[in-house]
């Protein structure tokens, strides 16, 4: 009898496999090898399969991404932080280039003469360059191949750029049905859905820059790049569902990251506050304790803490001369107590006019000063030092120079010096998402169609022949020599 149980139970997980080979065959290059039997219970992914769990060591069992070809069509950076986050999980991203100028930023903000600028190079690092000339015949005919042999293809072109060349969904759809087209667009559909947008547009367009400044200054845009490297930290999400989705209905769809959406949706506390206005004035704001009324739409808030916990920028000793001597510092309710003790005014514990958050609030200004004072007699470290025990929130400002510098950063690989052959070595942010089981390697950026040759014919897979044909059309352009992929990982 168990005996028959067991055979019976062979039978079964043969065909569960049968069944999951036959679905493998099915889906053309599949991004996830489904190689596993059903599980009795547990969540189900992509179908109700999951491979068998892994034996090999953290780390080294591929990467997240291994298997996924994305054809990158993206410059500046909105796409390509998109794209480079897709190649630092393991995705073969093949980045297709204007030959003899490639992305614009190759050339732009250039620091040293002759070599791919740092806007490049940050932003494009672990990928491969072919480039094409995508108005061409020739150049269209690559692009064909590209497209049925890539999973994904990321664009953050102009409105309408796409379907001028010819790459229009529809076509797209046609030659490769699983093929997920992903874009990066200033707006969405609407009045301003045809604008070119940069960067600062986004974060004006988005709310950004309406709610940050000071109550009586004029709108500020923000240092961190929320309209461009924001809105490609959304875009890959999208990209990833949409190939989760795929492994389900084996086709692929449209994934649209509209820059002010994204601006928006990390703006979305101030939205919040637009909303809470009706109630009565924001409490929390400096200004409310100032006595400075409120108008009909969220305010600059300066540097207010933007949730329930009062917090402000306070110097720190030597804010005379050293722009970033400052600290962020939070009165948090529930340690009080322990900010009064630190400041020197314990009786502020008990006092009724500071003792809780709502009679706080009015005489924010006030307090903040007096905490400042003693700030002022520490150094921002020092501050931490003394707070952090006492589980009072501080941060300190760290300017770029200390970042650069800091030894943790560079321990986790958040930041990283990578080699590059014409412009030598230079720091640059890597990812900033760790897996446990994806183990990020930083490799360099590519220069400018050194991977043209081996695209063609390693994954393109056109002859000799056929090579000759689209090199003498002028489709690619001029092919550097470039150094082999052996000495490429080497670096
Ligand atoms: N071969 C031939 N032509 C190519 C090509 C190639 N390999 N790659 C691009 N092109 C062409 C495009 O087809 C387009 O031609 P048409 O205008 O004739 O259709 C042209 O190059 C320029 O594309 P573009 O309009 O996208 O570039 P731009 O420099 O004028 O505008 C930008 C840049 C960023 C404003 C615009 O691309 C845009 O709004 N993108 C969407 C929003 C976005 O991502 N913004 C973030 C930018 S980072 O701050």
């Amino acid at each position: 009898m168990a005996k028959k149980i067991a055979k019976k139970g062979k039978a079964k997980a043969a065909a569960s496999k049968v069944k999951a080979k036959a679905k493998t065959k099915m889906a053309k290059k599949p991004a996830l090898k489904v190689v596993g039997k059903k599980l009795a219970g547990g969540s189900h992914v992509g179908g109700g399969l999951l491979p068998r769990v892994s034996k090999k060591p953290w780390g080294q069992d591929g990467k997240a991404l291994d298997g996924v070809k994305i054809l990158d069509f993206t410059h500046v950076q909105s796409g390509p932080t998109c794209t480079q986050l897709l190649a630092w999980f393991g995705a073969d991203v093949i980045k297709v280039e204007r030959p003899g100028q490639g992305d614009i930023t190759r050339g732009q903000l250039v620091d040293v003469p002759g070599a791919d600028s740092l806007y490049f190079t940050m932003l494009n690092h672990n990928k491969r360059s072919i480039t094409l000339d995508s108005k061409s015949k020739e150049g269209m005919r690559v692009l064909e191949r590209l497209v049925k042999t890539c999973d994904v293809l990321v664009e953050n072109f102009a409105p309408g750029a796409l379907d001028r060349m010819g790459l229009t969904w529809e076509r797209i759809h046609s030659w490769n049905p699983r093929m997920i087209v992903a874009s990066v667009k200033g707006f969405g559909p609407g009045a301003y859905e045809d604008c070119k947008v940069y960067e600062n547009i986004a974060q004006c367009a988005g709310g950004s820059a309406s709610t940050t400044g000071f109550h009586d200054g004029i709108p500020l845009v923000t240092g961190a790049q929320i309209g461009d490297s924001g809105t490609g930290l959304h875009l890959a999400l999208g990209i990833v569902c949409a190939l989760m989705q795929r492994n389900r209905t084996g086709r692929g769809q449209r994934v649209l990251a509209a820059m002010q959406d994204g601006v928006l949706n990390l703006c979305r506390v101030k939205l919040r506050d637009q909303q809470r206005l009706k109630a009565g004035p924001l409490k929390e704001y400096t200004q409310y304790g100032l006595g400075i009324p409120f108008g009909e739409a969220t305010p600059r808030a300066g540097n207010d803490s933007g949730g329930g916990q009062p917090g402000v920028i306070l110097k720190c000793k030597g804010w005379e001369t050293d722009p970033n001597a400052y600290i962020y510092f939070i009165t948090q309710a529930p340690v009080w107590g322990k900010i009064c003790d630190v400041i020197g005014e314990p009786e502020w514990k008990t006092h009724p006019d500071y003792a809780t958050p709502p009679a706080r609030l009015p005489r924010l200004k006030q307090i903040f000063e007096r905490i400042e004072q003693w700030t002022m007699t520490k150094t921002k470290f020092e501050v931490m030092d003394i707070c952090n025990p006492l589980d009072i929130p501080v941060g300190p400002i760290l300017s770029m120079k200390e970042i650069a510098e800091d030894p943790s950063l560079r321990k986790t690989g958040t930041v990283v010096e990578v080699d590059h052959p014409t412009r030598g070595k230079y720091l640059s942010v890597g990812n900033p998402i760790k897996l446990s089981d994806s183990i990020t390697e930083v490799k360099r950026s590519p220069l400018l169609g050194e991977h043209t040759d081996e695209i063609l014919s390693k994954v393109l897979k056109f002859t000799p022949r056929e090579i000759a044909e689209i090199k003498a059309s002028g489709a690619i352009g001029e092919v550097p020599k470039a150094p082999s992929q052996k000495a490429m990982a080497a670096e």
